[in-house]
């Protein structure tokens, strides 16, 4: 949470509700008093299962539901199956999914995230987005909820974030619970931000690593590592390295991962480092340009587009993002190679690769 606050009216003034809202009272907040509010500031071993109301709630632009899952499971190349949590979009018909579904909004929108838990207690955490501390869904500041909670807020920049639970976060994201978030701007997909560079295809890459002993701990105790004793959660030693919930080498012909375009056309790759490792991300015989980083657009006010030329590295650090545009050539085939890397040793622990495919 950097000093960039989204001005949406929650625990502000009054007035400013109105303006957003077009009316003249809060559709339920008089008389409930930030005092009130921190009564739920609850978190750690000792969670109250508080489902607070939404501080100056207005109407929203867009509704959307995040409900608990713990029951995904991903078939591994050697037959392992891991079990994985989420978040699953009732609307979407979509059980049990991972990575958790898309959100998708424009700039400016107040947007009502609707969390719909468990019996053990979760958060939404929209990353990057800056609403204040209630709606920002990081248990240590406000609350943990094992109800509901209606997170609102308001993207003030266009851009690729994510979502993830931030409860115990480190087991709970690798756990699975994390989706991809974007942002487009007013003016819709097609364009990465106002003003910025147009693209033809739109492509995600998100990476992430596996320690199957983790989901094991993770299954039998939620808080494992923050009420005392030693699940080892020091120690990620990850098996698995995959793009887009596919674990290597399906990822080289799962259509989940590969990307298809025509010869000439603009692909614009999103890239979320969902992992523990630093990832080195590699499009071989193609170049790149990353215009974005971290949903900050690199377009030579602060900082100017970052070449990326064919087979060059780009690195990644966990949690970040990067938005590259490539150019499709002649037709053929791209590899488009990620390595993730022990974040201290940097020695090179696993692969997944998929491909470009012009055509
Ligand atoms: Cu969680």
């Amino acid at each position: 949470m950097s000093g960039l606050i989204c001005d949406l009216p929650s625990l502000r003034s009054r007035q400013l509700t109105a303006i957003v809202d077009g009316t003249t009272t809060p559709a339920w907040a008089e008389g409930t008093s930030l005092h009130q509010l921190s009564t739920f500031e609850t978190f750690g071993c000792d969670v109250a299962k508080a489902s607070p109301p939404t501080p100056d709630r207005v109407t929203p632009d867009v509704s959307l539901v995040r409900k608990v899952h713990t029951g995904a499971r991903v078939k591994m190349p050697d037959g392992v199956e891991v079990r994985f949590w989420g978040f699953e979009d009732p609307a979407s018909g979509v059980s049990k999914p991972f990575p958790s579904p898309l959100i998708r909004v424009r700039k400016g929108q107040v947007v009502h995230t609707r969390l719909e838990a468990s019996k053990k207690v979760h958060t939404i955490h929209h990353h990057g987005i800056e609403p204040l501390p209630f709606n920002d869904g990081v248990g240590h500041t406000s609350f943990e909820t094992s109800g509901s909670y209606t997170y609102q807020w308001r993207p003030a920049d266009a851009g690729t974030y994510f979502y993830h639970c931030h409860v115990n976060t480190v087991l709970h994201v690798e756990m699975g619970m994390y989706g991809l978030l974007i942002v487009d701007p007013p003016s819709g997909p097609g364009t990465l931000y106002e003003g910025g560079p147009a693209y033809d295809v739109e492509a995600f890459i998100v990476a992430d690593d596996v320690d199957p002993r983790w989901h094991i701990v993770g299954q039998d105790d939620h808080h494992a590592g923050v009420c005392g004793g030693d699940p080892e959660l020091d120690r990620f030693e990850p098996q698995y390295f995959l793009i887009n919930g596919v674990p290597n080498p399906r990822t080289l012909t799962d259509p989940r991962c590969l990307i298809g375009a025509r010869p000439g056309q603009r692909i614009l790759i999103r890239l979320l480092n969902a992992s523990y490792s630093d990832v080195r991300f590699r499009v071989m015989g193609l170049d790149a340009t990353v215009h974005m980083q971290d949903a900050r657009p690199l377009d030579g006010r602060y900082a100017r587009p970052i070449p990326v030329p064919a087979g060059t590295a780009l690195a990644s650090g966990s949690a970040q993002r990067h938005d590259l545009i490539v150019v499709a050539g002649a037709p053929g085939t791209h590899v488009v190679r990620l390595e993730f890397r022990h974040w201290i040793t940097g020695v090179v622990q696993g692969v997944a690769e998929t491909r470009i495919v012009v055509a």
